[in-house]
């Protein structure tokens, strides 16, 4: 009832599918040699009791028609000899093969891998097709993750605060570990196990030193145990000036031998508490992080100084890209390539790039990052984020799946066309020998882990796109429909396109047309296009839409900041013409004056109202579709469901109004005819305060 199950609850199978599992699933045959086959037998076993009410009997050898065998060529000798043997090269060391086949002249299902990790995840997926009622006759499905390391970030704080969470709080009880093992770390690995996901780093790239202390790695290591059987290994994010802090050193400068001994002595503590032990995530000089350009070094300086010390162990170091200069720069999308690029091809092998998706901060849309296929000589990965820092927390519905595909086929031309942000991701463009993505997790302590019912959603979406970044959004959106809600026809035809379209609906009633940062000051909720005189220009919104009695946008062209000419030339010539520029990455290019004429034949202010508004009624459409869906789903969801339309459907009118009215300021032109004046003036807007805003 509350959602706590995810998108592993079982139900039972309809009346014709469970006779024909029941004959196609009588008997079991599954050697466990581990924990790890433990766990996927028990998860299969008690799938199944659900679906069919049933568990097949447990066999050594084939007696019968309709046994499942699952195991690897050493737990199964007599697979090897199968022709479906001949797919184990293509499953690599954590991929399956899910077969139907003869065995003895019986018919027969196998999953079939060479290591228990791809068993686990095969038996995952099988499952999944079960709760889908699938037809299980004619299996022919070998699948191998595309990138290797499968990473959630969590910005959780040591005090159980979670920056950009909205969720609660966070799920590890740092207090009580390592002494009590709370059970929900076991369903949380459970829950990525099931999506593939392969690494979590546990704490905040904000990161807090303690968290490198003896007392704080034997609860990481805790928590490690806990994930280990499910093949999640796990990872911290390192404050660069630890050696100060904790190590009484004078400085942290990476060139200094006393720095370098002393991580390296950390680093062997760590492995002594977690063997599997993956690596650092680090946040350097961005944000009043410290890091390397303390000392007058480069950020390859720094990440060398980390990655040398963990090679031996065979950890990894995710550097992260987004960093600021100290001082304002004229545009903030140009910084990250310009302080990286020169780097390229100097940093070590184990160092992996960690690069937003988009070159400002995660907001609802933005174009690929320019480093992506800038760097062919270094390694790079790809940060999403899953929590709704700027899309409305927990409160609106929105399918981050499309925006993350969306950057993921980008191409950025860098070697000619095809060459996708995820070929960069998946190693094949520039054949880089480890790949990595992350994912800044949207998990805490609410009863069903992600605040939003339909949040579950972006979680199981990621996973399934860090498997395989070339996935289908659509498809993945209904896999999760159907594992979450059942397979009633009906409800997947009705929430699908909901879904696809959620995304593009905010858009729509925040940034359209390619505006962006126009959120409120620090928390970011609501919308806030007034925000001026910060610290920085580059944290006001001002500084990011330019509006003026002569137009809006920002000009990213070569009469501007000239970022585009970070990306190839045939990028360029898409987005740098304002005539053929999509409508989507306009006002992100460009500064327009307000009768400019849209492709659409209206002028640019009419059009921007337009998405306004239509953002608005989408969410009202929205609210109708879900309505007309009571008693398909049970009623504590549909409820939460209802409420959190209601309130993302006033949350959308309060961003049209305010930022219509703002911007009517500066383009002096009346609302189109037919469109609903805003109930309030401008000032209502812009004094309306939000206090204890969560997330920050
Ligand atoms: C921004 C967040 C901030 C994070 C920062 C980061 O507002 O809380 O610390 O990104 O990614 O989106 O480091």
């Amino acid at each position: 009832q509350s959602g706590y199950g995810l998108w592993l609850g079982v139900k039972p199978a309809s009346g014709e599918r469970s006779a024909s599992y029941k004959k196609q699933l009588s008997a079991l045959l599954f050697p466990v040699t581990n924990e790890m086959d433990s766990i996927a037998k028990q998860e299969l076993l008690s799938a199944l009791n659900g679906l069919i009410g049933h568990t097949p009997k447990q066999v050594d050898a084939i007696q019968e028609e309709g046994t499942i065998l699952i195991g690897t060529p050493s737990t199964l000798p007599h697979l090897a000899r199968e022709a479906v043997a001949a797919h184990l090269p293509l499953m690599g060391t954590e991929g399956y093969g899910i077969y139907s086949i003869t065995v003895l002249e019986k018919p027969a299902t196998v999953i079939l891998a060479n290591t228990t990790n791809g068993i686990l995840y095969g038996t995952y997926a099988f499952i999944g097709l079960l709760q889908r009622n699938e037809d299980i006759s004619s299996l022919a499905i070998t699948s191998q993750p595309k990138v290797e390391l499968r990473l959630l970030n969590h910005w959780d704080n040591l005090d159980r605060t979670v920056e950009r969470g909205y969720a609660g709080f966070s799920l590890w009880d740092w207090h009580r570990l390592p002494g009590y093992r709370d059970p929900r770390y076991t369903d949380y690995a459970r829950a990525n196990a099931s999506i593939g996901i392969n690494g979590t780093v546990l704490n905040n790239v904000n990161a807090n030193a303690l968290m490198l202390t003896t007392a704080y790695l034997e609860k990481a290591a805790a928590l490690a145990d806990v994930f280990r059987p499910y093949g999640i290994r796990v990872y911290l994010s390192a404050r660069f000036s630890a050696p100060v802090e904790l190590g009484g050193l004078e400085n942290a400068d990476p060139l200094n031998p006393a720095v370098q001994r002393w991580w390296a002595d950390k680093v062997a503590e760590i492995y002594g508490h977690i063997p599997d032990f993956g690596g650092f995530l680090v946040k350097a000089n961005s944000e009043g992080q410290p890091g390397p350009q303390n000392y007058g070094r480069s950020h390859a300086d720094g990440a060398n100084l980390l990655a040398d010390v963990l090679k031996p162990h065979g950890g990894v170091v995710m550097w992260r890209a987004f960093v600021y200069e100290d001082t304002e720069p004229e545009d903030r999308a140009k910084q990250a390539y310009n302080e990286f690029k020169p780097l390229g091809g100097t940093f070590r092998d184990n160092v992996i790039i960690q690069v937003k998706n988009g070159p400002i901060d995660f907001q609802p849309r933005e174009p690929f990052h320019p480093l992506f296929g800038a760097m062919p000589r270094s390694q790079l990965m790809t940060e999403f984020q899953i929590t709704q820092e700027y899309l409305g927390f927990a409160t609106h519905l929105v399918y981050l799946g499309t925006l993350f595909s969306e950057t993921l086929q980008a191409d950025t031309y860098a070697d000619g066309p095809g060459s996708t942000v995820a070929r960069i991701v998946d190693g094949s463009l520039n054949g880089q020998a480890i790949t990595a993505i992350a994912g800044v997790a949207n998990t805490g302590t609410a009863i069903n882990w992600t605040g939003h019912p339909f949040a579950q959603a972006n979680w199981y979406a990621y996973g399934r796109l860090a498997w395989d970044p070339d996935l289908d959004a659509a498809g993945i959106a209904e896999e999760w429909l159907r594992l979450t809600f059942g397979n009633d026809a009906s409800f997947i035809n009705a929430l699908l396109p909901i879904m696809m379209r959620s995304r593009e609906t905010t858009v729509n009633y925040m940034t359209p047309l390619g505006l962006h940062h126009l959120m409120g000051w620090d928390h970011h909720f609501g919308p806030g296009p007034w925000i001026r005189d910060k610290p920085r220009a580059d944290w006001t919104s001002v500084y990011y839409h330019n509006a003026s009695k002569d137009g809006i946008g920002f000009d990213r062209t070569a009469t501007g900041s000239n970022a585009l000419s970070q990306y190839s030339s045939e990028v360029r010539a898409l987005f740098e013409n304002p005539q053929t520029c999509p409508d989507e990455y306009l006002l992100w290019f460009h500064h327009l004056p307000w009768d400019f004429r849209m492709k659409s034949d209206e002028t640019l202010w009419e059009a921007l109202c337009r998405h306004y508004y239509n953002g608005v009624e989408e969410v009202a459409a929205m609210q109708t579709v879900w309505e007309a869906q009571r008693g398909k789903v049970n009623d504590t969801i549909f409820r939460e469901v209802t409420d959190l339309l209601a309130m993302q459907h006033k949350e959308a009118k309060l961003w049209r109004d305010a930022c219509v009215l703002y911007f009517q300021q500066f383009s002096d032109m009346p609302i189109p005819e037919g469109l609903e004046p805003p109930e309030h003036p401008l000032e209502y807007y812009e004094q309306l305060k939000f206090h204890f805003v969560p997330g920050i």
